[in-house]
């Protein structure tokens, strides 16, 4: 059962700060959470939506050991980027938080601690792997060896990627640590386990009768499962020095399990929030009777949100458990899994590049296609189709159709209502009345997609009573537009048939604003715009007197445009194109340092600053330019092999800097003297080293 509420603390899954968010994230988690909050609080109820990065786990060392930079840098990095993005897709965070803060250390250290006082933890030992060079223990994934099934020699400890076996690391034939090279020893090790197998009388009947209705079968069928297996006690720490550090004496140099911290880490957000203004309570989010906590996540995480953590809520004593979670499934891009080790998949950033100004597009297809009760498939054919054929042959026409008329007939005046109504106005009316709470139901059962239909009806709706009613042709009968004496300059208070159905239709194109803000917040705001409207709440759309008679609307513009073949075509090219990057190159990695050099090593280098005067390809050849060069001490030739990354004009003129003492040698009998500097990126692509002042040429650089 649903409970009585007062509030809604909202949360969706914290994305592993090690890499951008994609449409599968989105789709699954991301949007309907946002859907759901923004719909509360045109409710105008007590919400608050919290997000956060989930900055800890074993991925994120692994990633700064591959780049060569702390993990705190790799969190920033994807931080940022993550944050950005949901930002540009417009999810309504109340705050997006990160679970490096101290304050998320803080209050999931103190978790563990009140926890570890109530002795609800169980100590115990057991044999890992270790490094005995290093002296440090091994996450799984810090043992790569031989895949007994596939032979792949480059397995890791917990899975191999070759053959997609999910392997345990002594599984692993020739096992070597990845820190020294050398193979792991065994040594054991203390842990605290949380022990779920004493939570299951409250488990089955908290979940499974008590939840039994309300939660999603796909949840529910989850938990049962996993409770019906038998729940064994599970370690809630780890040794590792990248996390929250155990806050125990004889606990040095262990640190909290990622899913022991990362949950709390909605605790810790909810905080920051409160910390960020006066006068805001986190606490009443967490522990108040009357307040409703609802868990937006992907399938994967239903043990962690429906189990574990609920179980830490629950033994903690003072904090609610989730009154719902509603879990989806997941998204498949072209009938395939999308996978980031493959650069399967569309990501957010990309997209939004690609198309510009088209978050509620996407918004729109990943919600009529969510994956809400089974495994889903995005693909760009129906991405174009439901562009045009719905969002702007639908929803898009109806509102601009109605409102270029208004333009045309009533200079963008808001006619009068006739009290004479027809059928067909009253039934649209009517009709129109019934659509908030049709949403709603939906809504309020997670139901997204049904829910988005139900919108879309309403728009049909609109087009059906245009369609039927013809104002356009009425028009006409009536004479209008009316010339507009600079006197009597109020045609539009003169009733008209036509008038009358404009501002039926006008009506609702207003609830439409309201209606579709949830799914489609951009465009709401344009058609907010373009009709002068102020904010409404939902429980006011539906009613057939938002706008009144004379309201001034502004210019139409078109809400959406048609996405031509070409477009969608070059996307699924660019997917085809992906190259099958194995999970490590997925972030290009950087070459390793060098070993050192002496300064006189150095300084027999001669570089200098110069200007190319002349840039021309060499004959047959792909790669190579002929540059000629003002190095200050002379003119020169140098060729280069950057023809692929520079055009001879875009040369020209332009200043870089020179290894001038180079040995001199003859390519394709061309005699080169010297080499221009570039950056290589890790993808090889060059780029070429300009000063960034105006230094005179033959300037040195050192
Ligand atoms: N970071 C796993 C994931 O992104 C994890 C979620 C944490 S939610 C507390 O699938
Ligand atoms: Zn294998």
């Amino acid at each position: 059962m649903t409970k009585q509420h007062k509030r809604t603390t909202i949360t969706s899954a914290l994305p592993y700060a090690n890499g951008p968010i994609h449409i599968g994230h989105l789709a699954g988690v991301y949007l309907p959470a946002d859907i759901f909050a923004r719909y509360l609080r045109l409710k105008r109820e007590e919400v608050i939506y919290i997000g956060g990065s989930d900055e800890h786990g074993v991925p994120i060392t692994i990633k700064a050991r591959q780049e060569g930079i702390s993990p705190q840098e790799v969190v920033d990095r994807y931080h940022a980027m993550i944050e950005q993005s949901f930002r540009e897709f417009g999810i309504s965070f109340d705050i997006y938080s990160r679970t490096s803060l101290p304050v998320h250390h803080q209050t999931a250290s103190e978790f563990f601690s009140k926890l570890y006082e109530k002795q609800i933890f169980t100590e115990g030992t057991s044999l890992q792997l270790y490094d005995e060079a290093t002296g440090e223990f091994l996450a799984d994934r810090y043992v790569t060896g031989t895949c007994p099934h596939c032979g792949n020699e480059k397995a890791y400890g917990d899975q191999c990627e070759s053959c997609g076996t999910s392997l345990a690391a002594t599984d692993l034939i020739n096992p070597r640590s990845v820190l020294s090279g050398n193979p792991p020893v065994m040594k054991e090790t203390t842990h605290w386990y949380l022990p779920l197998d004493r939570y299951t009388p409250w488990l089955k009947e908290w979940i499974l009768e008590s939840h039994k209705d309300d939660w999603k079968t796909n949840v529910y069928g989850q938990c049962k499962s996993w409770i019906d297996l038998g729940l064994q006690p599970r370690a809630v720490t780890r040794d590792l020095d990248w996390g929250v550090k155990v806050p125990l004496e004889k606990a040095a140099g262990k640190v909290l399990y990622v899913w022991f911290d990362a949950p709390i880490g909605y605790i810790s957000a909810t905080k920051d929030w409160a910390a960020r203004e006066a006068g805001r309570d986190w606490e009443k989010w967490w522990k108040s009777e009357d307040t409703r906590l609802l868990h937006f996540i992907g399938k994967d995480n239903i043990v962690f949100h429906c189990i574990i953590f609920p179980v830490m809520l629950h033994a903690e004593g003072s904090f609610l458990v989730p009154d719902n979670v509603p879990a989806n499934e997941f998204l498949n891009l072209e009938g395939d899994k999308i996978s980031t080790s493959r650069n399967w998949a569309v990501w957010l950033h990309e997209y939004l590049t690609d198309f510009p100004g088209k978050q509620d597009v996407l918004r729109y297809v990943l919600c009529a296609n969510a994956p809400e009760t089974k495994d889903n498939d995005f693909t760009w054919k129906d991405f174009q189709a439901r562009n045009n054929n719905e969002l702007l042959a639908i929803f898009g026409n109806f509102i601009n159709r109605t409102l270029v008329l208004t333009d045309k007939y009533f200079r963008g005046k808001v006619p009068p209502l006739d009290t004479a109504l027809t059928s067909s106005d009253i039934e649209t009316l009517n009709e129109l009345s019934l659509f908030p709470g049709k949403i709603s139901s939906s809504l309020d059962l997670f139901r997204f997609r049904e829910a988005l239909n139900e919108l879309m009806n309403l728009a049909r709706l609109g087009n059906k009573y245009l369609t039927e009613n013809e104002p356009w042709k009425v028009a006409k009968e009536e004479g209008l537009p009316r010339d507009v004496s600079p006197v009597a300059d109020e045609p539009s208070f003169t009733p008209t048939r036509t008038g009358n159905i404009l501002h039926i239709a006008l009506q609702i194109c207003a609830s439409l604003s309201v209606l579709s803000e949830p799914f489609l917040p951009f465009t709401a705001e344009k058609i907010r715009r373009m009709m002068k409207l102020g904010p409404l709440a939902w429980d006011q759309a539906g009613k057939r007197d938002l706008l009144s008679a004379g309201h001034q609307l502004d210019q139409p513009a078109y809400l959406f445009e048609k996405i031509e073949d070409a477009l969608v075509e070059a996307q699924v090219e660019k997917l085809r194109r992906a190259p099958e990057k194995t999970a490590e190159e997925d972030t290009p990695a950087v070459l390793p340092a060098k070993g050192s050099i002496t300064y006189d090593d150095f300084s027999r280098m001669d570089i200098r600053t110069g200007t190319i005067l002349a840039a021309e390809r060499v004959p047959k050849t792909k790669k190579l330019l002929r540059l000629t060069i003002s190095t200050g001490v002379d003119t020169r030739t140098i060729v280069s092999g950057i023809a692929e990354y520079y055009e001879p004009e875009q040369l020209i003129g332009r200043k870089a800097c020179f290894l001038i003492n180079l040995e001199a040698r003859e390519i394709k009998g061309i005699p080169s003297n010297g080499m221009i500097l570039m950056a290589e990126d890790p993808d090889g692509k060059l780029s070429l080293v300009s000063p960034a002042g105006d230094p005179a040429d033959g300037s040195t650089v050192k």
